[in-house]
């Protein structure tokens, strides 16, 4: 049967090879037999500041990527979030059915919170935003990062309480994880998540680095004293991203990566891994330098952009008849 698929990235820098490998991937995938929406989700990236100059170059740069990374615009809807406004309204009226005491657990707005000097409310109630995006679609299955496990249940959370409250109207999604590389860690911390607005340039690989760029910051990644190849995420943090990096990117489970370096040393492991990302981010980059300028892409961020509107303001109707909020 067709689901319904959405899913959206936050151009808040350049996507990372954690971004791809747990997210962009599975969307080439599952455009091929489902109603997908991939979204640039930039009104959530300006929950933190932003250099609007920046972003809107990100912006454009995530857009890009997605098609070169095999979305195809003749399967998929690929749209920017601030060209659909039922978005932010959506995001409103689920506020007013969340509660504090949910958004205060989030563990994401935590994180985000202490790296802040002030901390705004838009960073406090982004969640609703991301269940309004979900939502708005009626996704039955968003692929998403572990990271993002919790915003989805609320997202069900409140989802069933509308429906509660006022009778069906939402879909209830579910999370869909991917199978490896659901958690890429950052190179030079790998207890944390590798994130693409890391200030440190060398705890990521993003998807626009050269291949001089990814050598030189696999060389540079944290592993340990000893000098054994083996997955054990609790004592070996660093050797097993690198190992699961390279899983992912040659397609195999990390057991039979594990196997493959039996014997070897950390100068092999680093080198073969560096150039399993080079081969998978090369022939992206390609099909990105052809599409970033061109009329094309914005060609398919238009006929995106319409194509998303017509579906949320459908639902954003329903939703404010409900409520009492259409004379
Ligand atoms: P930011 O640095 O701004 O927080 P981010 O790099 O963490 O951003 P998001 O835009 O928040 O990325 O996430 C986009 C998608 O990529 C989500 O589905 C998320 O789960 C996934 N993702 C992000 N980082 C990783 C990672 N390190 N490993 C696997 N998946 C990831
Ligand atoms: N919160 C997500 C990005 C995001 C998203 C979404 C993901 C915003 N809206 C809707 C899936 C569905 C993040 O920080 N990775």
């Amino acid at each position: 049967m067709v689901k319904v698929i959405f899913s959206g990235i936050q151009p808040s820098g350049i996507p990372t090879i954690g971004n791809y490998l747990g997210a962009i991937r599975q969307f080439v995938e599952l455009q091929e037999d489902n109603e997908c929406y991939f979204c640039v989700v930039n009104q959530h990236a300006i929950t933190v500041p932003q250099d609007p100059k920046e972003l809107r170059e990100n912006t454009r740069s995530l857009a890009a990527l997605y098609v070169a990374s095999g979305l195809d615009p003749n399967k998929a809807t690929l749209f920017i979030q601030s060209e659909v406004p039922a978005h932010t309204e959506l995001s409103w009226l689920i506020q007013t059915f969340t509660y504090m005491g949910e958004l205060e657990r989030m563990t994401q707005f935590k994180d985000k919170a202490e790296k802040q000097s002030a901390v705004s409310s838009a960073l406090f109630t982004y969640p609703t935003l991301m269940a309004a995006d979900i939502l708005l679609y009626n996704a039955d299955i968003v692929p998403v990062g572990e990271d993002q496990k919790q915003h989805i249940e609320l997202t069900r959370d409140v989802a069933q309480r509308f429906n509660n409250r006022y009778g069906e109207t939402f879909v209830i999604p579910d999370i869909q994880l991917p199978k490896v590389g659901a958690r890429i860690m950052s190179l030079q911390d790998p207890t944390k998540k590798m994130s693409k607005s890391d200030e440190n340039q060398r705890a990521f690989i993003s998807m626009l680095d050269s291949p001089k760029q990814i050598e030189k910051k696999i060389k540079s990644a944290v592993t340990d004293s000893d000098m054994e190849i083996r997955y054990d995420k609790e004592n070996k943090p660093g050797v097993s991203n690198l190992l699961a990096i390279y899983a992912s990117c040659t397609n195999q489970t990390v057991a039979d990566a594990e196997k493959h370096f039996q014997g070897k040393g950390y100068g092999d492991l680093k080198k073969e891994v560096a150039e399993a990302v080079i081969s998978v981010i090369e022939p992206i980059q390609q099909r990105y330098e052809k599409l970033i300028n061109s009329n094309e892409l914005d060609d398919i961020l238009d006929e995106g952009a319409k194509k998303a509107n017509e579906v949320a303001e459908k639902t954003l109707h329903k939703v404010k008849k409900k409520m009492g909020l259409i004379r």
